[in-house]
């Protein structure tokens, strides 16, 4: 099915030539309106004239997350600010967040992206959305709102938390859809699992959209298995409408990302030197739509690659593969460089693993995973549980070629954050 299908459907050519003339448009209107830009372009000597084509966007240069937040509170508006109706925030590890505002016709315009995105995947004004982000600053939960209302859905605005209570709204509002993070949804089928709930018989949940954090292919076939759905990647950032970048269709096998908003490209995250098409690197990207805050070759710091094979589902807009974790996350521990999601990658592969996970960093590169027991493996016998703490050790060691500690802990006893979670902690001093 599908939501703008002139645009869904357009041909490459035809693509090709709104990019270039969004580009030139966007380039042309940062060049006027925002200082920062003007200063940048012109210390990279360049100017909107030499934007003939997308192939001349390599010539500008990168925006990236440090020059968002020095730009806070002001952000880098390119709009008059009574032409400004919405201020998002993205928090960063330190620091200022990152303001990102937008226009009213902005915030229109994520709404079709967004529900581009819900129809993509069978959606239809007939389901009912529990929306499980949090809504507030963070641009996760109104987005979609904004999308699935415009779809026509009935919404639950829930939020996250408070699962005994997400249960009961399931149940009363006879709940189809649920979006939350994939550390929440495997949380949620837990409990369901612990409080005896059957989800196939007893609830009516049918797609769940999983997003705001990098997740296994793995993870995804667990929370598919526990509650008998269909699960959609979606991806986004704050800095680019936050949810409904990219989004998979029925396929599920890569995410379509909507070349009419944003030009993507992959670069070497060391260097910043563009890679060729397939090759796996950091994706930048490039708002073409955007009115009120543009930003151009933004680095996501997101490691992906472009799958560049037509999909079967029709559409014209590439698809990026799933997020393997982002630059900024790889640990180097002993010398050896690895990123968190090999781990889970290992674990959710095991059974007897439950559904959280810890990565613990210590003095002297002592990597320990604690691992939660699925409810079965628990009430095992030790000689069990002996043997599953060495079948990790050494699949983990042969995954990130270091070893490490295993810990086994009981189901539900790692802690679990509303937001985004915090898998990683890292005890080291420089
Ligand atoms: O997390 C927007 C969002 C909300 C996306 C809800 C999807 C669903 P930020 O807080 O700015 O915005 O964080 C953006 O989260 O650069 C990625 O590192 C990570 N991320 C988001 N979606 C995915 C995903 C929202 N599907 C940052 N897979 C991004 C992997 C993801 N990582």
């Amino acid at each position: 099915m599908f939501w703008q299908k002139e645009i869904e459907l357009l041909r490459r050519d035809e693509l090709r030539r709104l990019q270039t003339e969004r580009l030139r448009k966007t380039v042309a209107a940062v060049w006027e309106r925002v200082p920062f830009y003007r200063k940048r372009f012109g210390e990279a000597g360049v100017g909107p004239e030499a934007i003939g084509s997308i192939e001349d966007l390599c010539q500008l240069p990168f925006t990236t997350a440090e020059d968002v937040r020095r730009s806070y509170p002001e952000g880098l508006l390119a709009a008059p600010r009574s032409e400004v109706v919405r201020v998002h925030t993205s928090s960063g590890t330190t620091g200022n967040p990152k303001a990102i505002y937008f226009s009213r016709r902005d915030l229109e315009t994520a709404a079709d992206v967004m529900a581009r995105c819900l129809t993509m995947t069978g959606a239809t004004k007939e389901d009912v959305l529990q929306n499980m982000m949090t809504y507030g600053l963070f641009t996760g939960a109104l987005m979609m709102h904004y999308g699935a209302e415009r779809v026509g859905m009935l919404i639950v605005p829930s939020g996250p938390g408070h699962t005994e209570r997400q249960v009961k709204l399931m149940r009363d509002f006879r709940t189809t859809i649920l979006h939350l993070t994939p550390s929440y949804a495997l949380y949620l089928a837990d409990y369901l699992e612990r409080q005896g709930i059957d989800p196939r018989k007893d609830l009516r949940i049918r797609i769940v959209y999983v997003g705001a954090e990098a997740y296994t292919e793995e993870t995804r076939a667990r929370i598919e298995a526990a509650l008998g759905v269909d699960v959609f990647n979606c991806y986004g950032l704050s800095e680019m409408n936050g949810p409904g970048v990219a989004f998979e269709c029925l396929e599920k096998s890569g995410l379509h990302l909507w070349e009419d908003q944003y030009l993507m490209e992959i670069v070497d995250p060391e260097s910043g030197r563009p890679l060729p098409e397939g090759e796996r690197g950091e994706l930048v990207l490039t708002t073409l739509c955007r009115e009120a805050m543009p930003l151009i070759r933004y680095r996501t710091r997101d490691i992906t690659r472009i799958l560049p094979e037509p999909c079967p589902c029709g559409r014209v807009h590439r698809r990026i593969e799933r997020i393997s974790g982002r630059a900024d996350d790889m640990l180097i521990v002993r010398g050896v460089n690895f990123y968190p999601q090999q781990i889970e990658q290992v674990l959710m592969g095991v059974r007897g693993v439950g559904r959280n996970y810890q990565i613990l960093l210590e003095q002297a590169d002592e990597l320990t995973v604690r691992v939660e027991l699925s409810a079965s493996a628990f009430d095992g016998r030790v000689e069990g549980l002996r043997a599953l703490q060495e079948t990790l050790e050494r699949a983990i060691r042969e995954e990130i070629l270091v070893k490490p500690k295993i810990e086994l802990v009981s189901p539900g006893s790692l802690p679990v954050s509303e937001g985004k979670a915090k898998r990683v902690i890292d005890n080291r001093t420089l």
